[in-house]
């Protein structure tokens, strides 16, 4: 650290924040823009970014109707990966975890990636068939993916349980080494930050109301505001996507579901890697303060509470004390939910709609967070053109009427 940057953290530090410089201005929305984007979470900021960015479209407001990245990017257990299964996944998760291995220097922000490597555990010779063709195609694709056995995984996880009579005894694993986690406030705020310095307006708490619109075009957003008018909007708003599809006079084959996630208190370092267990339900990895980061499935009630029901959290908890036996004496802290829009393939929509100039951006379920900057960078491209770009092509929301599906439950490891 430099003398002046010293000199100003003590400055800031005795200030108590006050007189600090704002990340982001907070301005009034103007009658008209660009485009708009409803929802301030990474995936609208980003977009809003790359618009500024790449496409040399500034004219852009972010519409958030609570506070920046208090959705499901401040919600979710910071796990990126690219290992998905077929190639349209691999293309834009693969692109997303490379634009996330130079985010910092891009937005000269700390979004604090640490590429620990995420292991899948598989428990019987289904689950590790079922791995092995992954990594095979994770591999044809180019993606870095590989498989452990037994003795491989404890080397890697020691606190790992690997005693072949226990419940659910372990046969291998897939690991990706470049998988990991990185800060989710940070991506947020970096974003922000940054598509602020473009001239984006990022304008929260408000909320957006109606899609007014004359002879099937947009033209604006009605907000708590007042109107806001603009011939292109992008809806990026995860678990609420229905609700403003309702309000623009469209359905989604969208479900809305709590997913929780839970902290415990801070320990040592005792687990430098992410693990997961698709088929036991339970996922942990530990935080920069020592915490341990679990989660598990969806709750399988629709609900937009973001809360969850006790049942999951005992079922991740024992399955967790049979994995990692050491865990058993530790207090949780934290509990939490986040409300998550499901598609019945596990991918994502991200496209037009049935009404011109308003584009969509939702599904992404319980594993958006790691395509976080992949996301918008094609969704700029596809707001500025007015086309997908080829690495969102086949994520469209017809689709589910034509029937050519992206089916990624496996690759989605949460079960939803
Ligand atoms: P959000 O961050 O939810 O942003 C949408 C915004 O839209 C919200 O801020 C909301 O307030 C706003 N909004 C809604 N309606 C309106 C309106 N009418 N007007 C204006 N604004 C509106 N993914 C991973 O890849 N890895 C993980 O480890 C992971 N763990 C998860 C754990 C949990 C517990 C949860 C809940 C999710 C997890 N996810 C994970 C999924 C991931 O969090 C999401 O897919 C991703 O963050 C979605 O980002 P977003 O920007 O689309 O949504
Ligand atoms: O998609 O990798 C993922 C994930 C981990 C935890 C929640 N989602």
């Amino acid at each position: 650290m430099g003398k002046y940057s010293i000199i100003s953290l003590i400055r800031n530090a005795l200030a108590y924040h006050e007189g600090w410089e704002k990340a982001w201005r907070s301005p009034e929305p103007q009658n008209e823009y660009d485009v708009v984007i409803i929802g301030g979470g990474g995936h609208g900021l980003a977009t809003a970014f790359y618009l500024a960015k790449e496409h040399g479209v500034n004219n852009v407001a972010v519409i958030e109707k609570s506070w920046l990245g208090g959705g499901n990017t401040g919600r979710n257990t910071t796990i990126i990966r690219s290992n998905y299964l077929w190639d349209e996944s691999a293309g834009i998760y693969e692109k997303s975890l490379q634009l996330y291995e130079g985010l910092s220097q891009e937005l000269n922000f700390n979004i604090m990636l640490s590429q620990r490597g995420v292991l899948n555990l598989a428990h019987n010779l289904h689950d590790l068939r079922e791995l092995e063709r992954r990594v095979n195609a994770n591999i044809l694709n180019g993606i870095d993916s590989e498989i452990l056995n037994t003795q491989e995984v404890k080397n890697f996880v020691p606190i790992i349980n690997t005693d072949p009579n226990s419940r659910y005894p372990i046969l291998g694993a897939s690991l990706q080494r470049r998988g990991g986690t990185a800060r989710h406030d940070a991506v947020a705020w970096g974003f922000a930050r940054s598509a602020d310095k473009l001239g984006v307006d990022i304008i929260q708490q408000c909320e957006v109301t109606g899609i007014k619109q004359r002879r099937g075009r947009v033209i604006g957003v009605e907000t708590t505001r007042g109107l806001i008018k603009t011939k292109k909007v992008g809806i990026v708003v995860a678990g609420h996507s229905s609700e403003l599809a309702r309000m623009a006079g469209f359905r989604l084959p969208v479900n809305s579901y709590t997913l929780q996630a839970l902290v415990t208190e801070p320990v040592k370092p005792v687990l430098d890697t992410v693990v997961m267990s698709n088929a036991v339900h339970v996922y942990v990895s530990q935080s920069d303060k020592g915490e341990l980061v679990i989660g598990a499935g969806i709750d399988g009630a629709h609900s937009y509470s973001q809360r969850g029901s006790l049942h999951v959290i005992e079922g991740q908890l024992g399955a967790l004390c049979e994995l990692f036996p050491i865990t058993s004496r530790l207090r949780m802290m934290r509990q939490w939910g986040g409300t998550v829009d499901t598609c019945p393939d596990a991918s994502p929509i991200i496209g037009k709609t049935p009404v011109d100039g308003l584009f969509i951006n939702c599904g992404w379920g319980t594993g958006g967070f790691k395509a976080t900057p992949g996301s918008g960078w094609v969704f700029a491209h596809t707001l500025a053109t007015g086309e997908p770009h080829a690495l969102n092509a086949a994520f469209t929301l017809d689709r589910f009427t034509s029937g050519l599906l992206i089916d990624e439950h496996g690759a989605a490891a949460v079960a939803h």
